[in-house]
């Protein structure tokens, strides 16, 4: 290993910072103007002028920033780890699922649901707790990642048609069918919910 200062890796990260880099300079160039106004010092008004400019540079810097990461969050594809929507006027199995705490702990009642393939379900979910709390069918691994999303975004809303929102004392309905073979689960991820004991598994045989 060997490293040359003047490497073509220069060259790529100058150009990756290039249209930051541009904003900056306008906002430079704009606030020498204020600067060199004839009346002598900057003015109050040349003074907000140029925070203002700072402000859109900052601004646009995060837009460039943003532009590349891409679409986020967890509405931004159809498929559903644990089968697909349902389709209510078809006839499913009502399951019903309770949510609460009780003495520290968190739960889903029941804890566990058998399902055959092809099978449709409605979970009929009533939230008894004093608390808000969240019913999202996922498997484990994608629960686990959108709950590392939650901690950053507590008040995520989920309109999604594998997850609802329950205020406490209300009650709502998910129509699914599960398509797949294989262990699902519907958590809270509410964040401490599901570390609480709000999961509950799925076996879809
Ligand atoms: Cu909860």
């Amino acid at each position: 290993m060997h490293q040359n200062p003047g490497n073509s890796n220069d060259a790529a990260s100058r150009s990756k910072v290039g249209p930051a880099a541009a904003v900056l300079l306008s906002a430079l160039l704009l606030s020498g103007c204020a600067t060199f106004s004839p009346d002598g010092g900057m003015t109050v008004v040349a003074k907000a002028t140029i925070s203002l400019i700072a402000l859109a540079a900052v601004t646009s810097i995060s837009a460039i920033a943003w532009a590349g990461e891409g679409p986020k969050g967890h509405s931004d594809d159809d498929s559903f780890s644990a089968g697909e929507p349902g389709d209510p006027k078809k006839p499913a199995r009502i399951v019903q699922v309770t949510m609460g705490e009780m003495d520290g702990k968190m739960m889903f009642m029941p804890m566990k649901v058998d399902v055959k393939k092809g099978e449709q379900i409605k979970f009929v979910l009533r939230n008894n707790g004093e608390i808000e709390h969240e019913f999202v069918l996922a498997t484990t691994g994608e629960n686990l990642k959108h709950a590392e999303a939650m901690k950053k975004n507590p008040d995520m809303e989920h309109d999604d048609p594998n997850a609802k929102r329950l205020a406490p004392k209300k009650a709502d309905e998910i129509v699914w069918k599960f398509t797949k073979i294989g262990q699902f689960e519907y958590a809270c991820l509410i964040p401490g919910h599901r570390e609480a004991g709000m999961v509950g598994t799925v076996v879809v045989k």
